[in-house]
């Protein structure tokens, strides 16, 4: 489990392009928002903490990381995969534009 505060998350808008952005970062991770206390929670399968993180910022939050417990996987797998988390063909960071507060 790995939990962010996204400050700057202040609509359902924000809550899908970060749960996009996550899942952009890890397909298979599962994601609670809770708005009212601006906290993301991540259940990754296969994406560490700063993936996600970097995975936030590209959607145009600004994560700050409160916990994380690295999942089991990672330390089995020898060969790293270190392009795992390519943003590149998901939409490209901040052109969802929700012009909730932040513009
Ligand atoms: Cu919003």
């Amino acid at each position: 489990m790995i939990a962010f505060e996204v400050n700057d998350m202040t609509c359902g808008h924000c809550v899908r392009a970060i749960t996009e952005a996550v899942h952009c970062a890890d397909s298979g991770a599962r994601v609670q928002v809770d708005l009212a206390a601006h906290r993301v929670q991540i259940e990754p399968v296969a994406a560490q903490a700063p993936a996600l993180l970097h995975a936030i910022q590209q959607a145009g939050y600004t994560p700050t990381l409160l916990a994380a417990s690295e999942p089991a996987i990672a330390a089995s797998e020898p060969g790293p995969a270190a392009g795992q988390a390519r943003g590149s063909s998901c939409g490209g960071g901040a052109g969802g534009g929700c012009g909730c507060g932040s513009r």
